[in-house]
Formats: C-alpha cells, structure tokens, sequence
C-alpha cells in the first residue's frame, strides 16, 4: 500500500500525489501533525488547520478512504507508520519553504522507501520560471510575462471511491484535536471552498478589478484562507476564472500570479525570512518603541484607516489587501517599527499568512526592495481611506470613534507629516548614499 502525506494540500481534488498514489494501489491519507510547525503559530491558525484536517478526513470517509494523523517529528513518525504497514511508497505536494525543504529531506533520508514529491501547490512552481539567462526573476512584470506564456496545468477531479486498505482491527486511526480559535472561523473544508470559488465566479468575478481596491474586502474572493492550506486548487481557481474571462478574470488571475512570484522569491531567497531582500534597507533609523508597536497591534494609533485595519484582523483574522498595504507601509515607513516583528506579528493573526506572501507583501509595503515600488511612494492613509471607502460605513464598523471619519479620531501616535519627513529624509540617504567628500 501507499501513503499520501497531506501538509498544505488539504483536498482531494486536483491532488497530483493522491492521483499518483492510487495509480499505484490502495491508498492511505496521512497528516503529521508538526509541533515544529503549530507550537509556533497562534490557536486561531491552529484551529483553521485542525478543522480543515478533520474536513479532509470526512471527505476520505466519504470515499472509503481513511486519513490518519499522527503527531511528533515527521522524520520520526513517518518511517515508523510506514514500517508498521508495510508501506511501498509515501507521496506528496512539493513545498519549498526553507524549512519545507529541510524536513522534506530528512524524511526522505530515513524513510526507507521512496518519498515522490510532485507539483501541486502553486500555478506554476517556485524555481521554474527562470530569465533567460537562467537566474531567478527579481521584478514582478517580466516574471508575469513568462508566467502568462507557461501553459496553465489541467485540474484533475477528486477520486469517487478508495479502494479499501486492510488495516489492522482496532487500529488506531489518530486524533485532531478541538482548540477554541478564539474567533468565528469561515466553513472548513474543500466542499465549502469550491462553493465559494463558484459563488465568487458567478457573482463577482466580473467586477472585480473595479472592486479589488475596496476596504471592506468585499470585492475580492476571500478565498486565501482556502488557497493557503490547498484546501483548493490554485491551478483549478485559474483554468476556471480563464474560461469565463473578461477583464475581472485577467486581473484576478494575476493576483494568483502574484502569488506564485511570493513563493518564487523565497524559494530563491531564503534570506528573506531574516532580512530585507536589498539589505540596504536594514539601516532605516528603526524604532522599537514597545508602546508604539502595541498602539499599531491593537489598532490604536488614531488614525482611522490603521486601526480599523488591525481590529478588522484580530477579530476576524482577514482584512483585505489594500488594508494589509496600508496598515504594513504605517508600521515600516512611517513608524519604523522593526519590520520583522511586525511582519511576524501580523502574520499570527491572519488566516491566511503564509511566509511567502506575507514577506512578500511586507517587502512590497515597505519598500524593502522587491520590485520597483519606489521607496518615495508612500500613502495618505486619510486620502486612501476617503477613495477606497466612500461613505465610511467600514471605518464605522471597526473604528466608531471615528464617526466613518478619515481624519485623527484621538491625537495620533505620530504626526503623519513628521514622520513621512523623517522617513524620506532616512530613505533617500539609502537610496542615493552621499558622494564621499575630498579633501
Ligand atoms: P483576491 O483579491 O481574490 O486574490 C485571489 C488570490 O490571489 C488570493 O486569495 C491570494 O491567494 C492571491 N493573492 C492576491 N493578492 C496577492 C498578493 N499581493 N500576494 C500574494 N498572493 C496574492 N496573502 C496571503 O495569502 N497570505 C498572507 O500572509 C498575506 N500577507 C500579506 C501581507 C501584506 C502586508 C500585504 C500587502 C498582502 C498580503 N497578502 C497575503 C496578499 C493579499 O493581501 C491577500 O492574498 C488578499 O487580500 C486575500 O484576499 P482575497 O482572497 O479576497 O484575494
Ligand atoms: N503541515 C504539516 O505537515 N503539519 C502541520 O501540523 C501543519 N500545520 C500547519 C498549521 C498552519 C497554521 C499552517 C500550515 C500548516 N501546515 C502543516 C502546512 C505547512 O504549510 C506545510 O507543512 C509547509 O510545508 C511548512 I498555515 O513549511
């Protein structure tokens, strides 16, 4: 019999390593529940994790399938399980996380069998898309060419029934424990997701790049939480959106695109995780101001469009792109707050985090040195909140103080003049070092 070793691709359908498994023989699922991976994380991502496990598991039962789940080191419980059923071959979704990387090879070096590793978690892999000249891409626009010129692969179905796999009487079949998230969490589950990638596409999709910049994140597809887990398909979510079409579809598929170019960037730059991709950046004046970094955590800086941002986050665990762009560029550019505590920090709240996108959207914001978003362009988080949220009914929702008020509800702070001074003063230094003086 074969293994399916789940981690972010918590799903049957388009599952290139379960396909490959059950070409092979009667199949069982496993998740390796990774203290590595969830004593780090908060109980809201612990719990999105749990119960989308558990939905996994009632859509293998559904099947004749079983999922197992053991807990501890998957370089230790993994060849264990597989020496106790005599298992051929363990099959997986490639990821390519630095740490992704680290296990997946230590796995494969005690296993004693063969791990396959096979494509899956994103549109078009990490490393593959290369420049001409062999080296990574850097910018976002040549990278996207070359991605829109790269056939997309076909989404294959769930499989309808498991062959049945003897497993031993009373055999144990593991526990995914219930932890309390703390907040209402979306329906788990790769049948929940799939209707809301139908909904989405039948009712919104062809709007979307008049709606995409909203605050209230309405206009986009609130599907992230889904994608992050590979509770769904990336790959389906495009081929789906490209056969509508439309200027909703072409946009929308590029974020996916955006997407894949965070798990590119990381792939080839591990470093990232620790330090600005143009480490020049790391000279900003930082201030770790322990007060001043809570004020932004908990959404209490006085400016509406920041805090309703971050209370939007902790109470819901989602908030929508422009917030994250806004309410990151606040913590970097203007409050020169450590960016990786905040990077991090933000991530624990979020649904959705992933290293690679939260990175990459850090880096972006921030003007650390991805792309070409120049390090002079910073937000109006007034202005930005009269364009994208016209009428202040979302800034009323999380910031009644406000009244739906752009402007300071309370003194600020920090007075966004100043520090917009203080910041481009520090960054142009940076960018464009003075010559040294002769003489
Ligand atoms: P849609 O607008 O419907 O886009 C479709 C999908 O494309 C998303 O579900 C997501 O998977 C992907 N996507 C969209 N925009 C981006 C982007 N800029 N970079 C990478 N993928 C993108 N996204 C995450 O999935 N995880 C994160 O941890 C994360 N952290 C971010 C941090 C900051 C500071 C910023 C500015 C952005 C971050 N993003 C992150 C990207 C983006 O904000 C979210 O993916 C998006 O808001 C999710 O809403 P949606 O599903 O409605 O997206
Ligand atoms: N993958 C696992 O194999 N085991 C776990 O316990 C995981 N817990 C997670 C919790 C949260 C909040 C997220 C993801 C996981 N994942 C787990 C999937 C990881 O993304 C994947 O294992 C990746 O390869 C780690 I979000 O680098």
């Amino acid at each position: 019999m074969n293994l399916v070793w789940h981690r972010a691709d918590l799903r049957l359908h388009d599952n290139p390593a379960l396909l490959q498994a059950l070409q092979k023989g009667p199949t069982l699922g496993v998740v390796v529940l990774d203290p590595k991976i969830l004593e780090a994380t908060t109980p809201r991502r612990r719990a999105w994790f749990y119960q989308n496990a558990r939905a996994l598991r009632e859509a293998y039962q559904k099947r004749g399938g079983v999922l197992l789940v053991r807990t501890g080191p998957p370089w230790e419980v993994l060849p264990r399980l597989a020496e106790e059923l005599g298992v051929q071959a363990v099959y997986a979704v490639r990821n390519t996380t630095p740490y992704a990387r680290f296990r997946d090879e230590r796995v494969a070096s005690a296993l004693g069998r063969p791990l396959h590793l096979l494509p899956g978690q994103y549109i078009h892999e990490p490393g593959t898309l290369l420049k001409p000249d062999g080296g990574p891409y850097t910018v976002f626009t040549p990278y996207s060419k070359r991605w829109w010129a790269t056939p997309i692969p076909g989404a294959t179905e769930a499989p309808h029934h498991f062959p049945p796999v003897p497993l031993p009487p009373g055999y144990d079949p593991g526990h995914i424990p219930e932890e309390p998230a703390g907040i209402p969490l979306p329906p788990a589950g790769e049948e929940a997701a799939l209707g809301a990638l139908e909904e989405f596409l039948r009712n919104r999709l062809n709007r979307y790049h008049l709606t995409r910049d909203a605050l209230d994140g309405q206009g986009g597809s609130r599907l992230s939480y889904y994608l992050t887990l590979g509770v769904l398909s990336p790959r389906l979510c495009a081929r789906k959106a490209l056969q509508i079409g439309g200027e909703g579809a072409q946009k929308w598929v590029s974020e996916l695109c955006w997407r894949d170019f965070s798990g590119d960037l990381l792939y080839h730059r591990p470093q990232m995780l620790q330090r600005a991709f143009d480490p020049r950046w790391e000279a900003l004046p930082w201030n770790d101001d322990p007060a001043l970094f809570e004020a932004w955590l908990t959404g209490q800086t006085g400016i509406p469009l920041v805090d309703a941002a971050m209370r939007e986050l902790r109470a819901t665990g989602f908030v929508s792109n422009r917030g994250r762009m806004v309410a990151a560029q606040f913590a970097v550019k203007l409050a020169l707050l450590p960016w990786q505590k905040c990077e991090r920090a933000f991530r624990d709240l979020l649904l959705d985090g992933d290293n690679a996108s939260n990175l990459q959207g850090w880096h972006w914001a921030g003007g650390l040195g991805v792309d070409a978003a120049p390090y002079f362009r910073i937000f109006n988080p007034i202005a930005q909140a009269e364009t994208h949220d016209p009428g202040g009914a979302w800034l009323r929702r999380w910031v009644p103080e406000s009244g739906g008020r752009a402007l300071p509800y309370k003194p600020p702070v920090l007075d966004l003049e100043l520090a917009r001074r203080r910041y481009l003063e520090a960054a142009s230094r940076i960018a464009r070092p003075p010559s040294p003086q002769k003489g």
